[in-house]
C-alpha cells in the first residue's frame, strides 16, 4: 500500500468493504442502497449539517453534550433527557472503549452484564454490537440531530453501521484518533483506514445524503498550541475532502486565554477554507467547534461550573458554530444524566447572554491570529514538501520528523520533542520548539514570551513551569505561578 491523498479506487474500496462487513455479524445487515433510502427519509430538522448551517448563518453557537450508556432503552432515555431537560441543540452517542479498540466480544459481555446489574457497565454506547436497526431506533427516538463520537483508530465497521443506522454526523480522523489515543498504531495504517471512512461518506454524498464530518480538534487536550491542533484539522479536512466529504466541522480545545482562543478559532476557519479552496475543494462547507476545557478539572462542582462557563463564554465570543460541553462530574468520571444536563444549562445561559457579542475583530485577536496563521502555514508547507507534494504521505513523514508534534501524546509515531508552557497572560507558548519548521522570528517570539514569565516569577524557564501549568486549573488558576494566584 502506498499512501496517497487521492480518492480510493472503487474496486479497492469494494474489496476492503467485504472484509470490513465480516468483522462482526452485525456488519452483514449493512445494505448501502437501503441505507441511502433511509437517510433520505430523515427529516431536515434532524440533519446535522443543516442545523449547523442555520446556526452559522445566524451567528449562533449550538450546544452539544457527550453521552453514552450500554443499553439501547437507557441510551434513548439519556438522550431524551439531555434534549428536554438539558436543552441540548445537538446530541451525541459516545461509543464505549471496547468498541473503540474493535473488541466486540468484550463489548458483548459488557452488554450482558449491564442487563444483569441494571446499570451501564460500559463507558459508552456499543453501536457495532447493537447493529443498524437498534441505531435507527436511537436516532429516530429523539428530535435533534445525532452524531457518533468516539476515538477509534480503525473505525471502518463503526462508520458503516453508524451511517446506515441514521446518524448524520461522525467524529474522528486518521491523525486525531491515532496520535492522542494509541501507542502502537502506525499513522500510515490509520490514515488509510480513515480514507475508507471518508470514502464511504463520499459515496453517501454522491447519492445525495450529506453527512457532517468532524476531525477531533483537541488532540491530547493538554497545553496543545493552537498552531498544532489547527494544522492537524486542516490536514484531516484535506484528507476527508479528497474522499468526497462535503461538510466539515473543524475543532479546537479551549486553552484558557480568551484572546488566543478566539484567534485560534478565527485562524482555524480561515486557513481551513483557504487550503480547501486552493486544493480544489471550494465546494466544501466549513463550520467550527470549540471544546470546553479538556484538561484537569477541579473536584468541586461549583468550581467546575466556573470552568464550564468560561468555556461557554469563549465559544460564544469566538463565534464557534457549536460548543462541546463538560459536566460538573468531569473530575470524577462518566457523569450522571442530571450532571450532564446541569453543564448544558450553565452553557446555554452564557451562550445566550453573549449571543450579540464577539471578539473576532479585536486588535489583539487579529495580532494573535496572524501569528497562529503564520505558524500553521509554515507547518503545512513543510508537510506538503516532505510528502513530495502529497498531504497523506506528508502527514506520516511530518510526524516522524517532528514537523508536526503533539505534546504529551502516547503514540510512538509522534516525535514528542516540543514543550509548551503558558506566558504571563496564560496563552500557550513553546519553551522548546523541537523540530517545528518555525522561522527564527517565530522562535524568538515564543522565547521572549516565556522569559518574561521567568523574570516575573524569579525562576528560570524550565520543565517545572510545564508541570505547574498542567495542574493549575484543577487548583483554581490558569497559569501555574509558583505561589499560585496572579503576579
Ligand atoms: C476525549 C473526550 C473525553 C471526555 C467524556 C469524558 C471526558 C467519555 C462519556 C463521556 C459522558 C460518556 N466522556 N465517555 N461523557 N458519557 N459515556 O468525554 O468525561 O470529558
Amino acid at each position: 500500500m502506498i499512501l496517497k491523498n487521492e480518492k480510493l479506487a472503487d474496486d479497492v474500496f469494494q474489496s476492503l468493504r467485504k472484509e470490513v462487513l465480516e468483522q462482526w455479524p452485525t456488519g452483514r445487515a449493512v445494505d448501502f442502497e437501503a441505507a441511502v433510502k433511509y437517510q433520505k427519509e430523515i427529516p431536515a430538522a434532524k440533519r446535522f449539517s443543516l442545523k449547523l448551517d442555520k446556526a452559522d448563518k445566524e451567528g449562533a453557537t449550538l450546544i452539544q453534550p457527550r453521552a453514552g450508556v450500554a443499553l439501547p432503552d437507557e441510551h434513548i432515555e439519556l438522550l431524551r433527557f439531555l434534549e428536554t431537560e438539558g436543552e441540548a441543540d445537538l446530541l451525541p452517542s459516545t461509543i464505549d472503549s471496547y468498541t473503540r479498540h474493535n473488541r466486540y466480544k468484550e463489548a458483548e459481555v459488557g452488554i450482558e452484564e449491564s442487563r444483569t446489574h441494571h446499570r451501564s457497565l460500559l463507558n459508552g454506547f456499543p453501536a457495532v454490537n447493537h447493529g443498524v436497526e437498534v441505531c435507527r431506533k436511537v436516532t429516530s427516538s429523539v428530535k435533534s440531530p445525532v452524531q457518533v463520537r468516539h476515538g477509534t483508530p480503525d473505525a471502518r465497521l463503526l462508520t458503516e453501521i453508524s451511517v446506515a443506522g441514521g446518524f448524520t454526523s461522525y467524529e474522528g480522523g486518521g491523525i486525531s484518533y491515532n496520535i492522542p489515543y494509541a501507542k502502537e498504531h502506525s499513522l500510515e495504517k490509520t490514515i488509510y483506514d480513515w480514507q475508507y471512512c471518508d470514502r464511504l461518506i463520499g459515496l453517501y454524498e454522491e447519492a445525495g445524503v450529506t453527512i457532517n464530518r468532524e476531525p477531533f480538534g483537541p488532540l491530547t487536550g493538554t497545553l496543545v498550541p493552537p498552531c498544532i491542533s489547527n494544522s492537524v484539522a486542516v490536514l484531516e479536512s484535506l484528507l476527508a475532502a479528497a474522499q468526497g466529504v462535503k461538510h466539515l466541522t473543524v475543532g479546537y480545545g479551549q486553552c484558557g486565554n480568551v484572546i488566543q482562543d478566539v484567534a485560534a478559532i478565527k485562524s482555524l476557519r480561515k486557513v481551513t477554507e483557504d487550503f480547501l479552496r486552493e486544493h480544489g475543494f471550494g465546494d466544501v462547507t466549513v463550520t467550527t467547534v470549540l471544546h470546553q476545557w479538556m484538561g484537569g478539572f477541579p473536584q468541586d462542582e461549583s468550581k467546575a461550573f466556573g470552568v464550564i462557563s468560561w468555556g461557554a463564554a469563549t465559544a460564544a465570543l469566538a463565534g464557534a458554530t457549536k460548543v462541546i460541553v463538560k459536566t460538573p462530574h468531569e473530575a470524577m468520571g462518566v457523569p450522571t444524566k442530571e450532571a450532564n444536563a446541569a453543564g448544558l444549562k450553565a452553557t446555554k445561559q452564557v451562550v445566550s447572554m453573549l449571543a450579540d457579542q464577539n471578539l473576532l475583530n479585536l486588535k489583539e485577536v487579529n495580532e494573535e491570529a496572524r501569528i497562529i496563521e503564520e505558524e500553521m502555514r509554515a507547518i503545512l508547507a513543510a508537510t506538503l514538501e516532505i510528502g513530495g507534494g502529497d498531504f497523506a504521505l506528508g502527514s506520516v513523514r511530518a510526524f516522524a520528523a517532528g514537523v508536526i508534534d503533539v505534546p504529551f501524546a502516547p503514540s510512538k509515531f509522534n516525535a514528542g520533542k516540543i514543550l509548551p508552557a503558558r506566558d504571563m497572560n496564560g496563552a500557550v507558548r513553546l519553551l522548546d520548539t523541537g523540530n517545528l519548521p518555525f522561522t527564527d522570528a517565530l522562535k524568538k517570539f515564543h522565547k521572549d514570551k516565556l522569559e518574561e514569565r521567568g523574570k516575573a516569577e524569579r525562576r528560570p524557564v524550565s520543565f517545572q513551569m510545564v508541570v505547574d501549568d498542567i495542574y493549575a486549573i484543577g487548583k483554581g488558576h490558569l497559569v501555574g505561578h509558583p505561589q499560585g494566584g496572579a503576579r
